[in-house]
């Protein structure tokens, strides 16, 4: 018995150290030593507390946040890359935490920036995920779907005159691979308007796959981007990245900016 409290003890501070390395700061660089002491006792004590007890402890335990928000609530602060696992038994995965805006705490799943990541993509692509988490990229429709259940979504906008706004909805909610990742959410607010009401209950389309309810067009296909397509859209923020300009095939906001071509935008969970 005390051997397995040993072996026990050893696992948790292995697990959460490898855990904490595991996250680097948005220009690349590793957390600051005192931040990885936080981190890690803050880390230890939380799952020693919840799980010890000789039958439930040891080698079968895990130490991985849930998401970014409970990553937050270990104790890391820092935004970067972290390894999640939402406790599905589907396995953990990569995410980018963003710990700054509005308290931190979010899990980013779509970041434009500056054109770096081809978005123009077909059904798989986005169903698999593309793209690299520090720059441009899709976490991919499986991934948001085992993390968008009931959450709040934001989305961080910024035009090419560098001004910001940010669209928020509550009950954010993507279906299975069966419904095709119907979108579901509950209320707008914020300051960017609500671009993406008009795609409630929506499916998700592609260029290579019409789930639109636009009877004689293929939105994904003309608008060149993919989205969850009503008849056709009124947002989409996986289109075509565009150093200014305005149209359909841009990345767009109507809200916010007409049809005028964004500089970012960021979806975002918690
Ligand atoms: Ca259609």
């Amino acid at each position: 018995m005390v051997y397995s409290l040993f072996v026990c003890i050893f696992y948790l501070f292995v697990s959460a150290n490898s855990l904490v390395h595991n996250a680097r700061e948005s220009d690349g660089s590793h957390l600051q030593k005192r931040d990885l002491q936080n981190a890690s006792v803050a880390e230890v004590s939380h799952v020693t507390s919840s799980t010890l007890g000789f039958s439930s402890c040891p080698l079968t335990g895990n130490a991985k946040p849930r998401n970014c928000r409970h990553a937050l609530q270990l104790g890391h602060s820092v935004s970067g890359i972290y390894e999640i696992d939402p406790r599905d038994g589907l396995g953990s995965f990569d995410v980018y935490c963003d710990m700054e805006t509005d308290g931190g705490g979010w899990t980013v799943f779509q970041r434009r920036k500056d054109g770096s990541e081809n978005f123009n993509r077909k059904w798989n692509d986005y169903v698999q995920g593309f793209g690299h988490l520090y720059g441009e990229f899709w976490l991919g429709l499986d991934k948001i779907h085992r993390l968008a259940t009931s959450v709040d979504l934001r989305i961080d906008l910024m035009a090419f005159d560098g001004e910001t706004a940010y669209a928020q909805y509550e009950y954010f909610t993507i279906g299975d691979s069966r419904s095709s990742y119907v979108l579901y959410f509950g209320q707008y607010n914020g300051n960017a308007g609500d671009s993406l009401g008009h795609h409630r209950g929506m499916k998700f389309s592609t260029s290579d796959k019409d789930n639109d309810v636009h009877s004689s067009s293929h939105c994904a296909a003309g608008h060149k981007g993919a989205w969850w397509y009503g008849a056709c859209s009124q947002s989409n923020l996986n289109s075509l990245y565009k150093f200014g300009g305005t149209g359909w095939t841009h990345v767009v906001w109507s809200s916010f900016k007409e049809t005028a071509s964004l500089q970012r935008a960021e979806m975002k969970l918690q």
